[in-house]
């Protein structure tokens, strides 16, 4: 199985929820490896080119309005069909459909205020890892752990 990066972010109210450190520990408690994190106030230009998929739906100006309206943590994580691990951690859109044990089933209540955001194919991962992440800002290195987290 090969290695995979994927792009996630701590939405807003993550952020003030107090979430930060909850969403991280999951994922570093499943083995993927986190290699790139900072945390900023998204601006109006990041936000729009972020959501471009988005743009002309009825909740695209309210969904920059909120992810603009406080700063998020960006990360990168790795490991093995990492996109899809990850999308399977955060759950369905919905925090009201998403099943207990996944992140938006456990902290949200709602469709738009869902706590993070993670790239939904190999392809989007590439992209919005090159829009959040300047080269250089991503790490590559060695887990004493690694040999202990499958078969080799
Ligand atoms: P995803 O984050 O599960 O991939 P998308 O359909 O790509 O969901 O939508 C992007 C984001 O836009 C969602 O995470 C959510 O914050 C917001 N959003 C999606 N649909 C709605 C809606 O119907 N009302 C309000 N916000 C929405
Ligand atoms: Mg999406």
């Amino acid at each position: 199985m090969a290695d995979q990066r994927t792009f996630v972010m701590i939405k807003p109210d993550g952020v003030q929820r107090g979430l930060v450190g909850e969403i991280i520990g999951r994922l570093e408690r499943k083995g993927l490896k986190l290699v790139g994190l900072k945390m900023l106030q998204v601006g109006e230009d990041l936000a729009r080119r972020h959501y471009a998929v988005h743009e002309g739906k009825p909740f695209f100006e309210g969904l920059i309005r909120f992810i603009t309206s406080s700063p998020v943590v960006a990360m990168a994580w790795e490991g093995p069909d990492a996109v899809d691990v990850v999308r399977r951690m955060l759950g369905p859109t919905d925090g009201r459909q998403a099943p207990p044990g996944t992140i938006r089933g456990d902290f949200g209540l709602d469709v738009g205020y869902n706590l993070a955001h993670a790239s939904d194919s190999p392809e989007s991962a590439a992209q919005e890892l090159a829009l959040w992440f300047a080269d250089g800002e991503l790490v590559g290195y060695q887990r004493a752990v690694d040999p202990w987290l499958r078969e080799a």
